[in-house]
């Protein structure tokens, strides 16, 4: 049994290492060990280019290193293998952590005061709210947004959360669907992307789903960056200054340099570290998917094609 292993991580030989040592028995090759591709029965990977895909003629699964198969999706090469992908407790407490940082830096006001710190200004208090005064909208209820959501809530926040249908909903917080996302966006003082990238979800965030926001608001995106209009975002944000951005995703990562989310004052820009994957726990959960997969000869992709994640 032979995997490719290829991650663009910045830790990549850390991981190597790992796998290398869980999978003792089998082999594990690089993209530049060059391997007989057609040997190679299992992947795991962070954006592998597609001409590799298109070489592995006799895979049998892909484990994704992220909770995201956007990148595996949209290789052209990619048809239908099952895809196994990262679905890590460790991974959610990240996220929850991240939002909650981003969430008080603004309900606090220490992005105002960090900013004045910077000028050397002194400013007087300004009084924050307590969490059970702020409504939180969760946009996207899939494993992350649910655990979130569950986590806010418990902290006291008002939670409600945005899901396209009702099906398969397993939370402590009201949920709004399709014909109540008016109703979602306009009440929320915070709303927290976590959405998948669909053909649905791209530029769902555009300039009419912005005004509808409280001009007072807060927007996070720790999704994807192609669920958020750009240009619309920073025409919004240029004209409301009171209105704040905190964005881990882009649709270009890394953020090119000319970006104008540069140079906006109302913008935290985050370089896609909300929930960084956990080395030691993925590790043993692809382990676990793959032995099983050896004793039963069963694998059930974590991805439904037809949503698209
Ligand atoms: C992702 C991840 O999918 O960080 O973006 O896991």
């Amino acid at each position: 049994m032979s995997i490719l292993f290829h991650t663009t991580f910045a830790n990549e030989k850390e991981w190597f290492d790992e796998i290398k040592k869980k999978f003792k028995k089998q082999k594990i090759y690089k993209i530049s060990d060059k391997p007989d591709f057609k040997e190679i029965e299992f992947a795991i990977i962070w954006n592998l280019p597609n001409n590799i895909l298109s070489k592995l003629e006799n895979l049998k699964i892909i484990f994704s290193l992220g909770a995201g198969v956007d990148h595996i999706l949209k290789l052209t090469s990619y048809n239908k293998t099952p895809i196994v992908r990262l679905n890590d407790p460790n991974m959610a407490i990240r996220m929850a952590y991240h939002v909650l940082s981003q969430i008080l830096n603004y309900q606090l006001k220490l992005n105002i005061y960090q900013k004045a710190q910077h000028k050397k200004k002194w400013l007087s208090e300004i009084e924050p709210l307590f969490n059970n005064q702020i409504q939180v909208g969760i946009l996207g209820l899939g494993y992350l947004g649910t655990f979130v959501g569950k986590y806010l809530k418990k902290l006291n926040y008002n939670v409600i959360g945005y899901k396209k249908s009702l099906a398969r909903t397993n939370t402590t917080f009201p949920i709004y669907t399709k014909r109540s996302l008016d109703k979602f966006i306009k009440t929320s003082d915070i709303i927290v992307s976590i959405l998948p990238f669909t053909d649905e979800t791209t530029n769902l965030i555009d300039l009419k789903f912005l005004k509808k926001m409280k001009r007072e608001s807060l927007l996070i995106n720790v999704g994807r960056g192609e669920s958020i209009n750009e240009k619309e975002l920073i025409k919004h944000m240029k004209s409301n200054y009171k209105f704040f951005v905190s964005l881990d995703v882009f649709k270009k990562e890394p953020l090119p340099k000319n970006h104008p989310f540069w140079k906006l004052p109302n913008v935290t820009i985050t370089p896609h570290v909300a929930s960084l994957s956990v080395i030691n726990s993925a590790i043993k959960h692809i382990y676990k998917r793959l032995v099983h997969f050896q004793k039963s000869g069963k694998i059930t992709s974590d991805v439904d094609l037809k949503k698209g994640y």
